[in-house]
């Protein structure tokens, strides 16, 4: 296939100074005409034709300047037009099969009501345009349908004129008045209702906020419209950024790709992450909705005012909107100055980036922030462009604070609002703002792979003096992130310095005149460097990396001692859980390799004893204590090993969680007392951390070899909840449970609970992916229970939730069951990548990347895997899956 790259950028060859589109909506064949005042573009060079995009298609008439024009070529990837004039009207007819359209790119049709995506590549699917960010023009769009069937219909910016029309027909007429390329195009056209709400934007102008639903889910948009409301508050007040529509809608659909879009005016959003109630929605859910409303939200200055020139600049909009929407939900947690509790933002977001950007960078799909080339642009929505590109905006407001990020992003406003620009002009606004060169910085958007940084300290007791010596490198990089690898990072390193009576020590570095603070980011830029604390007056323990000031892996030896130390005292919130991760990580991996060669396992006490100390530590938060007893993910801990076990870790892991639930059996049963809490259930983080720590409790009591309390627990609290995060944590917990004794409870609140939730969708899902991640035996191995589920007659592989909930959870969420030895795992995976690329190569290519990292597994393994890859690469046609496979295989 085709490949795409960075350097070939031009800028397009034709502009568009307005477009017109009418729609007539008819789910089999809708008909659109599309008008555009064109001309050339005086900064390109003089093309001999106009090559317009188009796909899946069917051209009914072309006219320029009203009359038709014969020198029109169709084909399958647009439209040619030979013999143009320097400025025109080009009027093209069209139509498309909306009912038809599984991939759910372009126009299609969800619960019989029409939706759009189009990001990145879908207009082309809706209309021949030239359908590239660079691209920017005004939209007057008319929508006409049948009144009844589709009442509403809605598109971007304000709407202008509405009425009926013979036949039963209506029609609606919206302008945009901001210039947007063509991805940030939606319409929306079904029986739908809104909760609605006026505010007030800063300079007082009234603003019209709707969320639209199907009707039965009116009951589940508050929460999206409280998070819509904060994010407006947000912008206004951490960046001075106003909404500039006089109405803002959020609109919500069940058959959705990604999570949401933020078309201009027109957000069209996944319903994961709109509705919500307390009976339908965990905690974890209400966080990511007010998460996604405000990332969606954010785009609307980070994406569409200022967007992206090309695809390779992607990071731009996403890095960056990323990054806004952790602070958000950092500063709606804990406030500017809630340490702790950014904290807990911060270690999820960072477990995350480490679960799957890290590995992502080490496999065959690794790339730079800002790529080189793609073969299908949708295939670099990845981790590494969104989650590694906002550690890289990150890096600026830890090397110029806060305010000096701010005035970065006031010049980037300043000198792009209304521009499509690329990475390097968001780099120089900030580097302008603050004064400072960046140019090295540039590097964090070209090279791939995840840099190590290796440690070394030294004290000198008579000369006070504390050396810290950094290395950094990639160490054995994958091929395809070694390709990009040129130079040293500039990457700020935050370190403290801790006493023996676990307070930091005052830094002073050498050459400074006085000590300043106990926290200090060290600019770190050559391949080997050296720094100096003077006055130090005992010998320290060094706080590194503090708040993961990079994304970097830090290498450094310390001992058990130091580390439990550490998770004991380390006034940086981030580093106490990670000295504790680092303690499980270690323990963990020693008793994998162990596990792998089938010895007996054993946990030293010391490591029961530190995690004890954290648990029953009622100065931390319930939240924080719920993350610090959490142990690395098996996912995580199987990337470590220098061959990927499964099997073994999960072993391993099991054992450890056994040993921590019964060397802490009483403690559990207190925190799950303590933690419980009664009354009216509401999603702050303040309840959510006591619920979360107490259903923590409630999991590892259902370990235990006996898992008697935790089944009475369960079965009480399954039955009581007033909640989604309780009901589900006690049916988990009983799958859990029925592990190791086999209980009646299980099976009745299983039953239970899809009787219950029958008419839910988004609860149906998380019943499936239970079901999917639950632990299995050899006499009762998980693909048995996924492949029955699979003919379940609620199960539906059209829709991508649903999709995702069995068997992505099975294939990407349950490694033991999934990595079985037999292959069986692998089989069925090739099967599904098979049956989506039919329907939805995007939701296939996602699907696809489960076996990327084939070849880092145990020789068993990887054999079978490199053969369900072989299978899918000769079967499949989409160019979406073949990228992935191909590289895979490479
Ligand atoms: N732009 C695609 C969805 C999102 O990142 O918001
Ligand atoms: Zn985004």
């Amino acid at each position: 296939p085709a490949v795409i790259h960075r350097a070939d950028y031009a800028p397009p060859a034709f502009l568009i100074d307005s477009v017109t589109l009418e729609f007539d909506l008819v789910p089999a064949r809708t008909i659109v005409k599309n008008s555009m005042r064109m001309r050339r573009n005086p900064d390109a060079a003089r093309a001999a034709r106009l090559e317009l995009m188009g796909e899946q298609l069917e051209l009914v008439s072309v006219a320029v300047n009203g009359v038709p024009h014969a020198a029109a070529r169709a084909h399958e990837h647009g439209l040619t037009l030979d013999d143009v004039p320097d400025t025109f009207e080009l009027t093209i007819v069209s139509a498309c099969a909306p009912a038809e359209n599984t991939t759910l790119s372009g126009l299609y049709v969800s619960s019989d009501n029409f939706f759009t995506q189009c990001e990145a590549e879908g207009f082309r699917r809706i209309t021949y345009f030239l359908d590239r960010p660079d691209v920017m023009t005004t939209y007057t769009v008319t929508l006409r349908a049948d009144k009844a069937a589709y009442p509403v219909l809605l598109s971007n910016g304000n709407l202008i004129e509405e009425g009926d029309l013979a036949d039963g027909r209506h029609f609606a007429k919206w302008e945009d008045p901001f210039k947007k390329p063509s991805y940030l195009f939606a319409l929306v056209a079904g029986r739908l209702v809104a909760l609605e709400e006026r505010i007030k934007s800063v300079s007082g102008k009234e603003k019209l906020l709707q969320v639209w639903v199907e009707p039965h889910d009116l009951d589940k948009t508050r929460h999206a419209m409280e998070s819509l409301i904060h994010s407006i508050r947000w912008d206004e007040e951490r960046f001075g950024l106003e909404l500039d529509l006089d109405r803002f809608m959020i609109v919500a659909v069940s058959d959705f790709n990604m999570g949401a879009m933020e078309n201009k005016g027109l957000n069209i959003f996944n319903t994961k992450y709109v509705l919500a109630n307390p009976e339908t929605a965990t905690d974890t859910d209400f966080a990511n909705i007010e998460a996604v409303v405000g990332h969606e939200y954010f785009h609307n200055w980070t994406g569409n005012r200022v967007t992206c020139r090309d695809w390779f600049q992607l990071s731009l909009k996403e890095g960056l909107t990323v990054f806004r929407d952790q602070e958000f939900s950092a500063d709606m947690a804990g406030g500017a100055t809630d340490e702790t509790a950014r904290a807990v933002k911060r270690i999820e977001d960072v477990r995350v980036l480490r679960q799957m950007q890290f590995a992502e960078d080490s496999g065959p799909m690794a790339h730079p922030v800002r790529p080189e080339s793609y073969v299908e642009i949708n295939n670099f929505y990845t981790m590494t462009v969104y989650e590694k590109g906002a550690e890289v905006v990150r890096m600026y407001q830890t090397l110029f604070g806060r305010d000096g990020f701010r005035r970065g992003m006031d010049l980037y406003f300043k000198r792009h609002d209304g521009q499509a620009v690329a990475c390097d002009d968001f780099r120089l606004a900030l580097a302008d703002a603050n004064g400072r060169d960046l140019a090295q910085f540039e590097r964090w958007y070209s090279q791939a792979g995840t840099p190590r940084v290796t440690v070394e300290t030294a004290y000198d007791a008579d000369a006070q003096r504390y050396t810290v010596t950094l290395k950094q490198g990639y160490g054995d990089a994958a091929p395809a992130a070694r390709a990009t690898q040129k130079g040293p990072l500039l990457i700020p390193f935050a370190i403290g310095l801790i006493g023996r009576d676990g307070a930091d020590l005052p830094l002073r570095l050498e050459g400074e005149s006085a000590a300043s603070g106990t926290t200090r980011v060290l600019d770190f830029t050559e391949t080997e460097q050296t720094f100096t604390f003077v006055d130090v007056r005992e010998a320290p323990l060094p706080s590194l990396l503090r708040n993961f000031s990079a994304p970097v892996v830090v290498e450094y030896d310390y001992t058990a001692d130091e580390l439990a130390f550490l998770l004991a005292h380390d006034s940086d919130p981030f580093n106490r859980w990670e000295a504790g991760q680092r303690l499980a990580t270690r323990e963990l991996l020693a008793l994998a390799a162990r596990a792998a060669e089938n010895a007996p396992l054993q946990l030293d006490d010391s490591v029961v004893t530190a995690f004890a100390r954290v648990l029953t530590d009622e100065t931390l938060s319930p939240a924080f204590r719920e993350l610090a007893l959490m142990l690395p993910s098996e996912a995580y801990l199987a990337e470590q090993m220098a061959e990927s076990n499964p099997a073994a870790v999960h072993r391993a892991r099991q054992f450890v969680r056994k040993r921590l639930a019964a060397a802490l059996r009483e403690a559990w049963l207190a925190i799950y007392d303590r933690h419980r809490t009664p009354g009216a259930y509401a999603p702050t983080p303040e309840a959510a951390g006591h619920r979360g720590l107490k259903n923590l409790a409630l999991a590892y009591l259902a370990e235990l070899d006996d898992p008697a309390d935790a089944v009475k627990l369960a079965t009480a609290q399954y039955a009581e909840a007033n909640n989604m995060t309780d009901r589900a944590a006690a049916l988990s917990a009983l799958l859990a449970a029925s592990t190791s004794k086999e209980t009646p409870a299980a099976e009745s609140a299983l039953a239970d609970f899809y009787r219950r939730f029958e008419k839910e969708p988004l609860v149906i899902d998380k019943w499936f992916a239970l079901q999917a991640t639950q632990r299995g035996s050899a006499a009762r191995p998980i693909i048995d229970v996924v492949r029955k589920l699979m003919t379940h007659p609620a199960f539906n592989i059209k829709n991508p939730n649903r999709a995702r909930s069995l068997i992505f959870s099975f294939c990407s969420a349950n490694p033991a069951q999934f990595h079985a030895e037999d292959g069986s795992g692998y089989a069925f995976w090739a099967e599904q990548v098979i049956a989506l690329d039919a329907l939805n190569p995007q939701v296939a290519a996602r699907l696809a990347r489960a076996l990327e990292l084939w070849r880092r597994y145990t020789p068993v393994l990887r054999e079978k895997m490199r053969a369900a890859l072989e299978q899918v690469a000769s079967q499949v046609k989409s160019r979406d899956v073949r990228e992935i496979v191909e590289k895979a295989l490479v």
